[in-house]
């Protein structure tokens, strides 16, 4: 580095447990997330919200530039009209956009065009990436960062006990005109947070990971 004004980072984060116990502490948490659609009215606080965007926003991102917006919906009507958007879209996608092939592997998913959790659920964050800062200037990998930030909010949501869903109804540029969002923004990922329903079943499809030797090479 050169050149650049510098801060000590002296606050390194140690875990009370070796990195071993941690990592696996960890994974002990994630490993029981699983994609929720049938879930609870039952609330989950603004503050709540607020320190899981907070995680998602201290993902990394192309030259710091944060490329980000999250928007969060509790207004029944706001959330009645995103439900009403997704699901015209998904009538679409089920009923002739989706190729055979496309409706097979979803098959075991048990997923069709009612979204009625759109509206049962306390919470809708709706994820946009920016093509261009606020300020008009460059963004770069927004992708990527989008993506980084949106698995940390996921993780965030989790640790605190609440479900979530990645929903993608596609295309999603409803979503501009519903929450009234400018033209640098991107719809990337329709997250749904809350509590899984008392009833709450997921496809046992979903639950099954490919084991560590299919994932990992070690050289
Ligand atoms: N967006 C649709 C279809 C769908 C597509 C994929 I790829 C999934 O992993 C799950 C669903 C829906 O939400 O029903």
């Amino acid at each position: 580095m050169h050149n650049c004004p510098t801060v000590p980072h002296h606050d390194r984060y140690e875990p009370d447990a070796s990195p071993e116990q941690a990592a696996q502490a960890f994974y002990d948490v994630m490993r029981r997330r699983r994609s929720v659609r049938m879930f609870s009215d039952k609330p989950v606080s603004k503050e709540t919200l607020e320190a899981i965007i907070k995680t998602a926003g201290s993902a990394p991102s192309g030259a710091n530039k944060q490329p980000w917006r999250f928007v969060c919906v509790q207004d029944p009507a706001v959330k009645r009209q995103i439900r009403e958007g997704a699901e015209a879209e998904e009538r679409a996608f089920y009923n002739g956009r989706a190729n055979e092939q496309w409706l097979k592997d979803l098959a075991p998913l048990g997923t069709d065009e009612n979204k009625a959790f759109l509206e049962t659920v306390p919470w809708l964050i709706v994820v946009f990436r920016l093509t261009r800062g606020d300020d008009g200037g460059q963004v770069y990998y927004s992708n990527e960062s989008v993506g980084l930030a949106c698995g940390m909010l996921l993780a965030a949501a989790q640790h605190a006990g609440l479900a979530t869903l990645t929903h993608t109804p596609s295309p999603m540029n409803f979503l501009n005109s519903i929450l009234d969002r400018p033209s640098n923004e991107r719809p990337y990922l329709l997250i749904p947070v809350g509590y899984p329903s008392d009833d709450c079943v997921v496809p046992a499809a979903a639950v099954e990971r490919k084991p560590i030797e299919d994932v990992m090479r070690v050289r």
